[in-house]
């Protein structure tokens, strides 16, 4: 048993604690990570306001970390003690009938199939102050050791800077392959993002890279458009600066609205206006943002009967064991530039404040270090 650091939430809606907390050795196939750095997603944010109805308090949060393989559990194979790794909020198995599929990722063993507040035998590596504490989508990387089963890591070039690459975790890899994998942006095209967080902004990227030729970068908080200019926006709107609705306003500005557009904000409206933005024929929208289980949202059926395309995306569509060594060496060598997205480092014992960075809109990415 290993005693650290662990931001813990104890209950809905109250800050963050900074406890000691003890963590258990790693059972067969499962695999104990030291957690060198940790991004803060909004997911994190859902999950403290209440949005994972399914996941039980207390509980550490965290799911954009990086780190370094402590102990391996009985079995292992694919990964062993020093090996840097990514613990995956969304795993692959290899197994079920979506791992098996190449055009699939949605591995049947991810929490939207099971809730993940518990390892697979359904109990928690986790103890403090003599409580049992939940995991949070098998990562919890809020803490200084996590324990994650092996088809939920993967490994990484020993190179990789930790403190960057922890967001291809979440963040860069869910927006970049929203537009590589998802929409398939084609080269000349025209693409609107909606949200220019640090989801978004990777949207933003992988539309840049996929060489669309006018993207358009949509938030009410117009302090966002000088990084989206800086990774690629071509035109930034805030919606609060027009009278008429913003569907309106971009099909003004195209003709007959993008070719892709990308809601990643999370809101039932914006969705809908995002869906309303593409051109009515082959207009393909990309849900990235999540709303809150069990909500529905209402749309004119006029909109799909003309043909446009309307589709969701986890993670960006990766397979996430075999692409995130890829992604990692993109990045080595260059390609993709992640340290724009990250605003503010801070240590663990700051957690409360990045959070509060976050919801002031002060932050792209804020990188928490152990
Ligand atoms: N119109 C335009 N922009 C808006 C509006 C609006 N009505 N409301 C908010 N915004 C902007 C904000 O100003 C902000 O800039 C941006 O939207 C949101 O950014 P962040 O930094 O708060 O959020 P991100 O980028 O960390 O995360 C956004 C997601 C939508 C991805 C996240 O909230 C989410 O829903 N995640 C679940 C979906 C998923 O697949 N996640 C992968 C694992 S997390
Ligand atoms: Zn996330
Ligand atoms: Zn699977």
């Amino acid at each position: 048993v290993i005693r650290c650091r662990a931001a813990v939430a104890w209950a809905v809606g109250k800050p963050l604690s900074v406890e000691e907390v003890e963590v258990a050795p790693p059972k067969a196939g499962e695999v104990r990570v030291k957690i060198v750095a940790t991004g803060i997603c909004h997911t994190d944010e859902h999950l403290l306001n209440g949005g994972f109805p399914d996941v039980d308090f207390p509980v550490i949060p965290g799911h954009e970390g990086a780190g370094i393989v402590e102990s391996v559990g009985e079995g292992v194979t694919s990964v062993k003690p020093g090996d840097k790794v990514i613990p995956l909020c969304l795993p692959q198995c290899g197994e079920c009938t979506f791992c098996l599929n190449p055009e699939s990722n949605y591995c049947l063993k991810s929490h939207l199939s099971k809730p993940q507040n518990l390892l697979p035998d359904k109990t928690s590596r986790f103890t403090c102050k003599g409580k049992q504490i939940h995991h949070f989508l098998w990562v919890s990387t809020f803490a200084e050791y996590t324990v994650v089963p092996e088809y939920a890591v993967a490994k990484i070039d020993a190179a990789a800077p930790l403190d960057k690459v922890c967001l291809l975790g979440c963040g860069f890899s869910t927006g970049y392959g929203a537009a590589i994998n998802a929409a398939k942006v084609k080269p000349g095209s025209t693409c609107a993002v909606f949200g220019l967080g640090g989801v978004g902004l990777s949207v933003v990227m992988g539309c840049k890279a996929s060489g669309a030729s006018r993207i358009i970068a949509v938030d009410i908080n117009s302090d966002k458009f000088v990084k989206a200019k800086e990774l690629g926006a071509t035109d930034c709107v805030n919606p609060h600066n027009f009278e008429k609705p913003i569907q309106e306003v971009l099909t003004e500005m195209t003709g007959h609205g993008v070719d892709y557009s990308f809601e990643v904000i999370g809101h039932a409206d914006t969705m809908v206006a995002a869906l309303a933005s593409c051109n009515m024929n082959t207009g393909v929208c990309v849900m990235v943002g999540e709303l809150a289980s069990r909500s529905t949202i209402s749309v004119d059926p006029m909109l799909l009967l003309s043909g446009r395309t309307w589709k969701g995306t986890l993670l960006g569509g990766w397979k996430m064991r075999n692409s995130l060594s890829k992604l990692v060496s993109s990045y080595l060598e260059k390609k993709v530039n992640l340290d724009l997205l990250i605003t503010h480092t801070l240590p663990i014992a700051k957690v409360n404040e990045g959070f509060e960075l976050l919801r002031a809109g002060k932050s792209i990415r804020s990188v928490l270090l152990f």
